[in-house]
């Protein structure tokens, strides 16, 4: 399907695997809406999402001349350019709630869990290199992970990686997020109301790098540095992680994308 409004295929800017990019990918695939991703590598997109868009992080969307940043934003956009399969309730207190949610996951749980995540991630450049330059020359690869050793501080920095409390607040983050889907899940298994919505959506991606998703778009490349096997054996029985599987199952399609 093109965009509804221009006729033109919409393009997706990214990251591979990061659990914000995998919300707009989401957004894009549970809509059926076909896309061309562009991937880019974290810190080299700052530059080219600045020029185009006047801020520096991506997932950013692009409908014709419409450029999206931000994965609310992009998802806002899908809804309103193809309004079939909606995420956002029609009633006005479930909206509100389902927002609200999105918000708490967007604001809170996503950059926690990107902090504990990349405690150790940032310790490995081969390994960083590995989960966001896959599909590039290895050349290229090699090249990035010298630049990622050596913006290793920086980025430890920009993800509030500063002491050991840091980190720990990273991982409590994560799990409060997992207490949240846990307790706030109805008798349909979703946050609002009795079907599948953008409080689901954002709540799940955010919450993705918990699990083994084992979807492509998401899943990390084997085998598993020993830091992430303790992070998912830790995290295995709690009833969050069973939620994230749950809507993983039920509502995560295979991509979209088209690779030409
Ligand atoms: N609130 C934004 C967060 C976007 C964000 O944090 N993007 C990160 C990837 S997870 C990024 O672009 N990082 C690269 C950088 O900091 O240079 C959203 O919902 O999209």
């Amino acid at each position: 399907m093109a965009d509804d409004l221009s006729g033109t295929l919409p393009e997706l800017y990214q990251l591979r695997r990061s659990h914000f990019n995998e919300k707009a990918r989401w957004g894009f695939d549970h809509k059926g809406v076909a896309h061309r991703r562009i991937s880019m590598l974290p810190g080299l997109q700052r530059r080219p999402m600045k020029k185009m868009t006047g801020q520096s992080l991506v997932p950013v969307a692009r409908f014709a001349d419409d450029f999206v940043a931000g994965s609310g934003a992009i998802l806002a956009a899908l809804e309103h350019r193809y309004p079939d399969r909606p995420l956002f309730p029609t009633d006005p207190e479930q909206s509100k709630r389902a927002l609200e949610i999105q918000h708490r996951f967007d604001e809170e749980v996503g950059p926690l869990t990107r902090r504990a995540v990349f405690s150790w991630l940032t310790t490995r450049p081969l390994y960083f290199a590995q989960v966001f330059a896959d599909g590039v020359s290895t050349p290229q690869r090699i090249m990035y992970s010298a630049f990622m050793t050596l913006a290793t501080g920086f980025v430890r920095r920009e993800t509030g990686l500063t002491d050991e409390a840091s980190v720990e607040a990273g991982f409590a983050g994560a799990r409060a997020g997992l207490d949240f889907v846990a307790a706030n899940a109805g008798p349909d298994g979703y946050l609002v109301g009795d079907r599948f919505t953008v409080a689901d959506l954002a709540a799940a991606a955010l919450l993705s790098l918990t699990i083994d998703t084992g979807h492509p778009d998401i899943v990390l490349p084997r085998p598993y540095p020993p830091e992430y096997e303790r992070w998912l054996e830790h995290f295995a029985d709690h009833p969050g992680t069973i939620w994230v599987r749950a809507m993983y199952d039920r509502h995560r399609p295979p991509s979209h994308a088209v690779t030409s």
